[in-house]
């Protein structure tokens, strides 16, 4: 049966690309009767600032996007990843999997310490896609839900759960775990499944309302870049009057908008809002001016947003009941997490 995974980090406010990209595609994984785990990484929020003054605040505000946006914490698991220490006891394990060419091959590490010498970079920064391996196969998940600029550190996790069971094969038949697998024509008796990123959609890398070339991201300075989660709705009004488009009307057909990335862009955000495909946008705005297709976008994305922005706020202002939500959710997932760590101790030959 399918296991679904995935993680947000509570570092800066969430934008419509961590909800289009990930939150959104959670809840319908969890609608599909999916059994899901949702986690807030808070040990990845260390590896490119260790001190975070307003940790607790940015844990149970991603812990109530979760909770706003639909998902269901009897139903899905939800947690913090610090509650649960099989996670970084398996990314050590996985840090001696994995080679440091791996790692330092990976676009966001070299985007995040470009210009930077290696004295002002953690090691937990480079190492930052072992823990997110761990993070998945802890629980042995086989569906990742995650926005594109996720894809690259996926395919690494398939790595390494391939070379653990490479590695580990007789050992892994030794102690009675795992299935026969094909890697290739080679067949290998595997403890960890291969994950599949769910990566799909209309909208899979939402970008920059400033410039439709660059992410949508927390850390660009530009607050008119990104809608946050919590702007109201005059906020996200404003923002897409002034988001940057071109001269020309919207085209008739999706392949009208190539070399239109800002179109492009506004096009997607609507059909991922309406859970509808980009041509069916175009069918109904096709050959209008963005002077028409803008307000209908602000009517739409206040429609979506507002209400989770709402229930966000109502839930931090007390917040017992997302404490008592991450609490639960921990011990389910440690229980989960605890099975697996004592066969992958048992692989390896821990004494124990
Ligand atoms: N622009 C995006 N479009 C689609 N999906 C996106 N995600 C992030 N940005 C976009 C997805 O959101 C999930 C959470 O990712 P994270 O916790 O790793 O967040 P992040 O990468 O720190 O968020 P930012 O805004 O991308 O941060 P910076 O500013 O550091 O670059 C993931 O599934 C991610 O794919």
């Amino acid at each position: 049966k399918p296991l679904v995974f995935s993680g947000i980090q509570p570092t800066g406010n969430l934008h419509l690309g961590n909800y289009l990209g990930a939150i959104r595609k959670f809840v319908a994984l969890q609608a599909e009767n999916n059994d899901c785990i949702y986690c807030v990484v808070d040990l990845h929020a260390l590896t490119a600032q260790l001190v975070h003054d307003d940790m607790p605040t940015q844990i149970r505000s991603i812990t109530a996007a979760f909770l706003a946006s639909g998902i269901d914490p009897v139903k899905s698991i939800v947690f913090n990843q610090s509650a649960v220490p099989q996670h970084a006891e398996l990314a050590w394990i996985f840090n001696c999997v994995a080679r440091i060419g791996w790692m330092e091959r990976m676009t966001q590490f070299k985007d995040k310490t470009g210009g930077k010498n290696a004295e002002q970079v953690s090691l937990g920064l480079l190492a930052y896609p072992s823990l997110m391996a761990a993070d998945i196969l802890v629980y042995r998940a086989t569906h990742v839900p995650v926005g594109e600029d996720q894809k690259q550190h996926l395919e690494l996790a398939r790595d390494i759960a391939q070379k653990f069971n490479i590695d580990f094969g007789a050992h892994i038949r030794k102690a009675g775990l795992g299935t026969d697998v094909l890697v290739g024509d080679e067949p290998v008796h595997a403890y960890f499944p291969m994950v599949e990123p769910l990566i799909g959609g209309p909208a899979p890398r939402v970008m920059s309302l400033k410039d439709g070339t660059k992410k949508m991201s927390k850390s660009d300075p530009s607050d008119l870049s990104r809608i946050n989660l919590t702007d109201d709705a005059d906020a996200i009004a404003r923002k897409i009057r002034k988001a940057k488009t071109d001269p020309d009307a919207l085209p008739l057909e999706v392949a009208g908008l190539a070399g239109r990335p800002e179109a492009g862009n506004l096009v997607g955000i609507y059909a991922a809002l309406s859970d509808t495909t980009r041509e069916k946008v175009l069918e109904q705005f096709g050959g209008q001016q963005f002077s028409a297709f803008k307000p209908a976008l602000v009517d739409l994305a206040v429609s979506v947003l507002s209400p989770i922005g709402e229930e966000m706020r109502r839930l931090l202002d007390a917040p017992d009941h997302i404490d008592a939500v991450l609490r639960d959710g921990g011990a389910r997932a440690r229980e989960i997490a605890e099975k697996t760590m004592q066969d992958v101790r048992d692989i390896i030959g821990f004494v124990r």
